[in-house]
């Protein structure tokens, strides 16, 4: 056989075994080249015969022929046999079917519930304030009426930093700057991070999200404070949940409150959630005092204005139904998956 046949049959023999779809269809292309009597065999055998000048080339080229067709024929066979997973593979791949997209996150649930309060807020015409989570002293505890002895302001319940600063316990020094830049009327809110010393536990950390309001003009009244929260109680929990206010005492509010909202789970009648009672406590709230006032720069005789905060987990574990503050921090997906 001459150098250019044996070229073409190198070719077609190639092509064959690739070709071969069945295991018989591989052994039949093995006996046809390089079986006893086969192709290649005979090529050697007559290499003798071969034209001196194409001997060594032929020789060359059927030896390489030989060792590349076995191993492509070897390959084939497991292939074909189902050891080959490539194989397996492509055969039973359906290349109709829609493919996997990636999947999508999920809003965590505290960012769900500022969201939603920020434009409840946002349709009573409050607009979002922030402030440093660093704060002074003053900002955080004197210009908002509370005194030195107060025990919010104890190393036990406050991170106090090496320079004197602190980490803001409530995000209410927010507001005090606000009104300290700018003129009534003043309507905001203010979410964002606060800290306190507390023991972790179901219902308590050390971190945790407040959202915090307040309204300053001439005429405010306690009653246009019930109206705004009763308006957010019943966007943020449904229609039928009542609102009600129970006397209390903070240092920066004169008259002070806390703001109960019915339970929507049992509508007042009691259960696990309200813990029998009907009745939720939500927020803390009440007219700023005319101290606070004092302290930036508004006349406190002509000035009145409520204010109210409250925390931004509770909001969120009384909503969605979950049972420990904890698992809004562990970042378990299959836990924030699921909303
Ligand atoms: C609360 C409860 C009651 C409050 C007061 C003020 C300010 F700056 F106007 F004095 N900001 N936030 C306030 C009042 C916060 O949180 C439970």
């Amino acid at each position: 056989m001459d150098l250019e046949t044996l070229k073409k049959t190198v070719a077609e023999g190639l092509e064959e075994a690739g070709a071969a779809q069945t295991a018989d269809a591989v052994e039949a292309v093995r006996i046809t080249y390089l079986g006893r009597k086969g192709l290649m065999p005979q090529v050697m055998k007559e290499l003798k015969t071969v034209a001196p000048e194409e001997k060594a080339e032929v020789g060359r080229l059927a030896n390489t022929f030989k060792k590349e067709l076995a191993e492509l024929l070897e390959s084939r066979r497991e292939e074909l046999s189902g050891d080959g997973k490539g194989a397996a593979e492509s055969a039973t791949f359906d290349y109709t079917l829609p493919g996997r997209g990636p999947r999508r996150g999920t809003r965590h649930p505290i960012s769900a519930v500022i969201e939603e309060a920020v434009a409840i807020f946002g349709r009573m015409g409050f607009t979002v304030a922030e402030g440093p989570d660093v704060e002074t002293p003053y900002h955080n505890f004197e210009a908002l009426n509370t005194p030195g002895y107060h025990p919010s302001m104890d190393r036990q319940d406050t991170f106090w930093l090496d320079d004197g600063k602190l980490l803001r316990t409530q995000t209410s020094p927010v507001q005090i700057r606000v009104m300290e830049s700018r003129t009534p009327p003043v309507r905001i809110v203010t979410p964002g991070r606060c800290y306190r010393r507390d023991t972790t536990d179901a219902t308590h950390s050390a971190n945790f999200h407040q959202i915090e309001g307040l309204y300053v003009d001439s005429q405010v009244s306690l009653a246009d404070l019930k109206g705004t929260l009763a308006y957010f109680a019943h966007e943020m929990m449904g229609p039928d949940v009542a609102v009600r206010f129970r006397p209390h005492f903070f240092p920066f509010t004169e008259p002070s409150v806390e703001c109960d909202f019915s339970c929507h789970v049992c509508s007042g009648s009691g259960c696990r959630v309200c813990k029998g009672s009907g009745w939720i406590e939500i927020a803390g709230a009440g007219m700023v005092d005319p101290r606070v006032f004092e302290k930036v720069g508004y006349d406190p005789e002509t000035t009145t204005g409520y204010a109210f905060g409250m925390g931004i987990e509770r909001i969120a574990m009384i909503r969605y139904g979950i049972p420990d503050i904890r698992l809004l921090y562990e970042n378990d997906m299959r836990f924030l998956r699921q909303f």
